[in-house]
């Protein structure tokens, strides 16, 4: 089996365990750089460096962490829109709407946009910061009408994470987040182009939620009452394997 046809979870699975004992006991747990790291570094600064020395030695090793290797979707509908540059790409929006219709990425660009620096959190014990810019996601359901009864925005994503290419990842968020100014469909990181690895050609930014709540490679984006009949039930992909549906930070 060639490297491409790891699904996405066995990646994941396996970067968690190729890192360190202590990301091990870590695994999946939930765990942001907000409630973890300080209390590493509490502990740090109790240690005076005489203490240290004598402890770990001046050879010791500082630790490591395993090389975060997003790969692109394993599909080949992606692979066909990523060939053009996404010229072909549309995000199609559908559910409790009065409007459903879909946007081209020049009409995703022609929406009211927001520029943020912001820290990523992910609960496999890494953060990152970077400048996203992105159609506020409020701009895109105004411009459809979300009706009255929709409580969810489910955002439905390119990349299989099973071997047999089913099971695509997905997410949901409450409309408090999909209406806060900050929530933004981010198609620019970093004053770039959106890159593949990071969810080009759209991917959400849901700035008070955990990792995993970010969608990337975002094609459909529903409005629903209740998540109960999609997928495993949970709301998310990571939810259907035990996560919890709620990652604020
Ligand atoms: N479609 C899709 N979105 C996803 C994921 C994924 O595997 N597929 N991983 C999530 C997790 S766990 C994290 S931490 C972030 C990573 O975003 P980055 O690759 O831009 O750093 O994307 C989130 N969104
Ligand atoms: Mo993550």
């Amino acid at each position: 089996m060639n490297e491409r046809t790891l699904s996405s979870r066995r990646r994941f699975l396996s970067r968690v365990l190729g890192a360190t004992g202590v990301l091990l006991l870590a695994g999946c747990e939930r765990l942001s750089q907000s409630e973890w790291f300080p209390k590493v570094l509490a502990a740090g600064e109790r240690i005076s460096e005489a203490a240290q020395t004598l402890v770990t030695g001046r050879k010791a090793m500082a630790q490591e962490f395993a090389e975060v290797d997003t790969a692109e979707p394993d599909s080949e509908a992606y692979e066909a829109l990523a060939a053009k540059g996404f010229a072909d790409y549309k995000l199609e929006v559908a559910g409790l709407v009065a409007s459903p219709r879909s946007f081209s990425l020049a009409e995703l660009r022609a929406l009211e946009s927001r520029t943020q620096i912001t820290r990523h959190d992910c609960v496999e014990g890494w953060s990152a910061i970077g400048k996203w810019k992105g159609a506020k996601l409020k701009a895109v359901l105004d411009a459809v009408k979300a009706k009255p009864e929709a409580r969810y925005v489910v955002f439905y994503c390119a990349d299989p994470m099973a071997n047999d290419g089913t099971d695509l990842y997905y997410e949901s968020i409450d409309m408090d987040d999909a209406l806060h100014p900050q929530t933004i469909l981010a198609y620019e990181l970093n004053g770039e182009v959106l890159p593949i690895k990071n969810g080009a050609p759209v991917r959400l930014r849901v700035e008070r939620q955990l990792g995993y709540k970010h969608a990337k490679y975002v094609m459909k984006i529903e409005l629903v009452e209740s998540f109960a009949h999609i997928a495993g039930g949970n709301g998310g992909y990571w939810e259907d394997q035990g996560y919890q549906w709620y990652a604020g930070i």
